[in-house]
């Protein structure tokens, strides 16, 4: 499989700063079968929410999928307009869903500047928990789509989380986006929690052990380097330095042309020098190269620890990457923090297969 030097134009990730004060999630109900709704918004009013604006952003009641919706609008240079809201969700048991409806429109299609996003914070430790990428650019309109978005093994061990509801705006002050979100449900359940399926992997179209660097494209800032390190078993990827608002990144094109189905799996570790922010550390992002949007990204580790120690994930990226014949990965490490405070991550075992 060739290696190919692409164009790198950077996603930024942002990460808005805090919260202020909320009054709460509502007050958990039983809904169908065992579910306990936490949240069910459906934007009649934006009571409760907190509205985080920037450039010349607004954010105001619309037109929604049902009745009234929420609705970011404006024009901005590098403005992350968003709104979220506190909801208690201790004592949940089983499995735990996020649903939506959402609509996002930009002023151009060709761009992989990223658009709508649902991010989901452990309230408690200020931490980063999942990152929800609902449109990610190579669109003009998406019309009103529905996600429903498994948070289970997100929320382990968290009893009060932030949703944040977010338009990211990376582009110039001409260039605008907008997005719309509806029917924002969360709940919990124990008989509709769905065990996770065995996998065995048939075509493999990337199976990398990091012996050595030479298929990867390097993207590194500040004093950040990228070397062959400890791996799980071997030498691994290592990602290491410092640096304000840096994002060093290796990325690589992967041919998948004829895949009926697509996994991503890999072992990873991530470090930080402080145990107590939100600031993330550890992605894996997929894009479309020839469209350059983004398609997928899957947040490893988002802040609240010190060493996550070697971890293991596996994602079902069929539905994200259907009808593609190649896609580009990149490991990426985000440190937005100022200098002195540092963050490296590892990375091993980097598998993109499809199921038998
Ligand atoms: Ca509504
Ligand atoms: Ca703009
Ligand atoms: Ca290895
Ligand atoms: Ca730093």
């Amino acid at each position: 499989m060739g290696c190919y030097k692409t164009l790198f134009i950077f996603i930024v990730l942002s990460l808005c700063f805090g919260c202020l004060t909320d009054d709460g999630g509502k007050d958990g109900y039983n809904g169908e079968g065992d579910r306990v709704v936490y949240l069910s918004e459906s934007f009649d009013d934006l009571s409760g929410w907190n509205l985080h604006l920037g450039g010349e952003y607004v954010i105001d009641k619309d037109q929604g999928w049902n009745g009234s919706g929420v609705h970011i609008h404006g024009d901005g240079l590098y403005n992350f307009p968003n709104l979220d809201r506190i909801v208690d969700i201790s004592g949940w048991s089983g499995g735990i869903w996020l649903e939506l409806d959402f609509r996002a429109k930009s002023f151009g299609e060709t761009h992989e500047y990223t658009n709508a996003y649902v991010l989901v914070f452990d309230d408690s430790k200020s931490s980063l928990r999942y990152v929800g990428l609902l449109a990610g650019g190579g669109i003009k309109d998406t019309g009103w789509k529905h996600r429903k978005i498994d948070l289970t093994e997100y929320l382990d061990g968290v009893s009060s989380m932030k949703v944040r509801l977010q338009l990211q705006d990376h582009w110039e002050a001409d260039h605008s986006q907008e997005a719309w979100f509806d029917e924002v449900e969360l709940y919990s359940s124990v008989s509709e929690q769905k065990e996770p399926g065995e996998v065995t992997p048939g075509a493999m179209f990337l199976d990398e052990d990091f012996s050595d660097l030479s298929c990867w494209d390097i993207h590194m800032g500040g004093l950040y380097q990228a070397e062959l390190g400890e791996g799980v078993d071997d030498s691994g990827l290592h990602i290491f330095g410092d640096g304000p608002n840096n994002f060093p990144n290796v990325d690589r094109i992967v041919d998948i042309s004829g895949a009926d189905s697509v996994w991503l799996e890999l072992d990873f570790r991530a470090k930080s020098s402080s145990g107590t922010h939100e600031y993330t550390n550890a992605y894996v992002q997929i894009f479309d190269p020839d469209k350059k949007s983004l398609l997928h990204i899957e947040l490893l580790a988002g802040g609240g620890f010190l060493d996550t120690g070697w971890r293991h994930r596996r994602i079902d990226l069929s539905n994200a990457l259907s009808g593609l014949d190649s896609i580009k990965i990149r490991l990426l490490l985000e440190d937005n923090w100022e200098a002195d405070h540092s963050q490296e991550a590892w990375f091993d075992n980097v598998k993109i297969f499809s199921a038998q």
